[in-house]
């Protein structure tokens, strides 16, 4: 078909991928920059990279090294209801947050304000109702105001082992799926979750403040837990924080993985936490790794190099997408972590007195090279002063835009043995209602998960199309979906058909 300028219309366009590999110093992206001085501390590194790297403390661990490392305090404890909540919602015995909110300030340091709504550490709030947990809310929020600027609104909602599901304890009794489909957003249902973060927004609105809103968990920083099976509790937040960010209300800005490391099936360090970071970024909020320890039988036993290599990991995944804008360790010192034996952290010694471990110099190293790898895609960040790129990011060259129907391009993350894709649709000159993706994988590619789209295929022909959310695309705009495969991406093609 053509057009009267003599173009040639077509409803899809199919966009062979000589996939440009992004060498050395990401020039394609970010353009060369000169090498810089490494920095000598964690917090200083981090800021050049457009990160914070924090510490969980109490009052009493408030030395020197606190303010000198870290750029973010989490109270690992005087925040908690049972430290500061009174059963009828107020606040009581507030000395200690105060305290370290206070030494924040003083040392220009970011708060996590920890945390809200929990089952566990609940004290006076046990058992209450939703309206007492408002009160509390608005209470909490309030005292502190933009001091803190990050809330975590709602703690460990999901259930242990892997079962994809709530927490069933109070407060999660609060909820109510009244069509019993399984879900909480149907009207007639009620979701602490929701309801929580509902008035955590409103005090946030009301009061002008620039505190953010978060959900924080573990055992969900993988997109896969040890053997290869799909992550149902990563999942399950997925669910939560794509149900309250996509629809009309925003209530959720940034997810928190707690990323406490050990040798349980579901804790562990898996190839595919860069992905599943990314794929919470790409709803649009913040994700920050918020307690993060990393048991050293991990690594044999090896609170050396093998350590310093997984924390490493953690941190480059973080670094690699740019909507990853925290990283806080759950402590300074091994003998004064809540796991003590399991010396997780990147100093030994203590009371004041403490000595870098190797995966301190880890975390450093790899701070200074900054986000090298970040995916194009991604907001703009700070070009950083590393030639380093692990894993390989790369991109496909821009396609042609149809007029009338819709384009697609992909950007691809990559390391051995897998990738994942986040692929952008783009509107034509007119809006569509629905897409669909015809994927051609590459020989030995299999898709092990997606998002933000539904499919049909695993390998070789695989379908994508648009979910209830992100059909509707304005002229010119677009949307992303993304997928994990094994194998390796280059070479893929994409037809996009407006449905
Ligand atoms: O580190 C905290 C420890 O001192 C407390 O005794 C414990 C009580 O539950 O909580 C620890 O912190 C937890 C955090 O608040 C939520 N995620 C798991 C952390 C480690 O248990």
């Amino acid at each position: 078909m053509t057009d009267p300028s003599g173009r040639v219309r077509i409803r899809s366009v199919v966009a062979a991928l000589a996939v440009a590999v992004l060498a050395g110093g990401g020039a394609v992206a970010v353009g060369k920059v000169p090498a810089l001085a490494a920095e000598t501390t964690l917090r200083a590194a981090a800021a050049k990279a457009g990160l914070f790297f924090g510490v969980a403390a109490s009052p009493g661990r408030l030395s020197s090294i606190v303010n000198q490392e870290f750029g973010q305090l989490t109270p690992e404890n005087d925040m908690k209801p049972d430290s500061i909540a009174t059963s009828s919602g107020g606040l009581r015995n507030t000395g200690n947050a105060d305290t370290l909110v206070n030494y924040a300030q003083t040392n220009n340091m970011l708060v996590r304000g920890h945390t809200l709504v929990w089952h566990s550490q609940a004290g006076q709030l046990q058992g209450t109702s939703q309206a007492t947990l408002n009160t509390f809310i608005g209470n909490a929020i309030t005292r502190w105001g933009s001091r803190i600027a990050y809330w975590d609104v709602v703690n460990e909602a999901l259930d242990d082992n892997n079962n994809g599901r709530r927490r069933t304890q109070w407060p999660h009794s609060l909820s109510r799926d009244a069509n019993g489909d399984g879900d909480y957003v149907d009207a007639g249902d009620t979701d602490v979750i929701r309801d929580s973060f509902r008035r955590a927004k409103e005090v946030v609105q009301q009061n002008g403040l620039t505190t953010k809103l978060c959900i924080n968990d573990y055992d969900v920083e993988g997109l896969t837990v040890s053997g290869g099976a799909r992550n149902n509790k990563a999942q399950a937040l997925y669910d939560i924080v794509r149900a309250y960010t996509q629809g009309t209300e925003r209530l959720i800005d940034c997810v928190g993985f707690q990323a406490h490391f050990n040798d349980n099936p579901n804790s562990i360090i898996s190839d595919d936490l860069q992905a599943n970071i990314q794929r919470f970024a790409d709803l649009g909020v913040e994700v920050h790794i918020t307690e993060l320890d990393i048991d050293d039988d991990l690594s044999n036993n090896d609170i050396g190099q093998g350590q310093a290599n997984n924390y490493r990991k953690v941190v480059r995944a973080c670094l690699n997408v740019a909507r990853c804008t925290g990283i806080t360790v759950w402590g300074i010192a091994d003998s004064e972590s809540w796991r003590s034996s399991e010396r997780g952290l990147l100093f030994t010694g203590g009371s004041g007195n403490y000595q870098k471990k190797a995966a301190y110099s880890a975390v450093l190293d790899e701070l200074n090279k900054g986000r090298s790898g970040v995916n194009p895609s991604s907001p703009p960040v700070s070009p950083s002063a590393s030639a380093s790129v692990s894993p390989s990011v790369s991109v496909s060259p821009s396609t042609p835009t149809d007029p009338s129907g819709c384009s697609a391009s992909v950007s691809l993350n990559s390391w051995t043995g897998g990738f994942v894709a986040t692929v952008r649709v783009t509107a034509g000159s007119s809006a569509i209602n629905g897409w669909r993706i015809t994927a051609g994988l590459p020989a030995g590619a299999a898709v092990t998960n997606h998002w933000n789209a539904e499919r049909s295929g695993t390998s070789g022909t695989v379908q994508f199309a648009n979910v209830g959310y992100n059909g509707r695309i304005a002229a010119g705009q677009f949307t992303e979906f993304g997928f994990q495969s094994s194998g390796a991406g280059a070479g893929t093609t994409l037809t996009c058909t407006a449905t």
